[in-house]
């Protein structure tokens, strides 16, 4: 079995990849939750969302979140009553998170109510939140402690990042399966989403970091920096704000004490050499994932350094 740590986008994108090299059933996702907030009182939960719209061939290609074709006539009516509109809800992602929440007011879990909701989109993979308790994603700015969502979303990222603070996250468990599935795995891919919010999160989770030390499986993690920048998201101004350098190798510092080892892309071929004088062995290929080939020539390559054989 094959885990992968995933955030949103640049997670569900690798995953596409995966699928194509090796059995879906074989793959166990574990899906940064920090990102989950409240709208219009439905639970919405971004990236377990955004990695089952990808995976189902279901999402909005263009922008990585929210399902493709869809209307806003309900953020319409919604802003009409006088609701704030910067968190934008298509009519049929609203479906989800009304469902979702039904489900919750109903006694479910979210890891049941994710499994519950791969199986009606007829995925094969294992997808776990990462904590069946909030646990929530906040950046300590001048203008106070913000979630996630409102400094990325509705300010647009430009208040100065002082810290990161994930809420609730002492008092939370791993949901169910996801130590076992860490202990277990022959390999555990971190995908290459931000190092600090979306993977920083699950490491946050008491128990997972302990278990990314002991378990005997090769720990693989794909850069999300390619020539100092992210491909998608504000990891350069978090990591700026954290005075993490943002390059591949500020990403492999982030994870060294239990990396085993780093994928970066061609054009950042340069720094392998700093990564590897940090103890961890690096792989050097294109991690641009622009279409289908790249996705699984990227995933091979991964799964490859992890010693599995694909
Ligand atoms: N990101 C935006 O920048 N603007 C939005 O209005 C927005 C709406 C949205 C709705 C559902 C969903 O699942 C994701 C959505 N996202 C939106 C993306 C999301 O905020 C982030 O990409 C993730 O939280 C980061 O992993």
């Amino acid at each position: 079995m094959i885990v992968v740590l995933a955030g949103g986008v640049g997670a569900a994108r690798f995953l596409q990849g995966v699928v194509q090299v090796i059995p879906e059933e074989q793959i166990t996702v574990i899906v940064n939750t920090g990102d989950d907030r409240d709208f219009y009182g439905l639970r919405v939960s971004p990236d377990i969302d955004i990695v089952m719209y990808t995976l189902a061939g279901l999402v909005n290609e263009a922008q990585g979140w929210g399902i493709r074709g869809d209307t806003y006539a309900t953020m319409q009516q919604l802003t009409a009553y006088g609701n704030e509109n910067w968190f934008m809800l298509g009519d049929r992602d609203l479906a989800t998170h009304i469902h979702r929440t039904n489900l919750l007011r109903q006694g479910k879990t979210p890891s049941e109510i994710a499994e519950e909701v791969r199986q009606r989109l007829g995925l094969q993979l294992r997808i776990l939140p990462m904590s069946d308790q909030p646990i929530t994603t906040h950046i300590q700015t001048p203008a106070g402690l913000l979630h996630f969502q409102e400094y990325m979303v509705k300010r647009h990222c430009s208040d100065e990042v002082q810290d990161i603070v994930f809420v609730g996250a002492r008092e939370a468990k791993p949901a169910p399966g996801v130590l076992d599935a860490l202990k277990q795995a022959e390999a555990i891919l971190i995908a290459p989403s931000n190092p600090l919010v979306s993977i920083g999160s699950i490491l946050a989770v008491p128990g997972i970091h302990d278990v990314l030390h002991e378990t005997s499986g090769m720990i693989v993690a794909v850069s999300p920096i390619v020539g100092g920048a992210p491909i998608k998201g504000p990891a350069d101004k978090l990591m700026r704000g954290m005075k993490i350098d943002v390059s591949a190798v500020g990403v492999a510092r982030c994870y060294r004490d239990f990396l085993d080892i780093m994928v970066i892309d061609e054009q950042d071929s340069h720094l392998a050499e700093t990564i590897e004088d940090l103890g961890i062995p690096t792989i050097v290929t294109n991690t641009i994932m622009s279409n289908s080939a790249t996705k699984a020539a990227l995933a091979r390559h991964v799964l490859q350094a992890a010693g599995i054989h694909v």
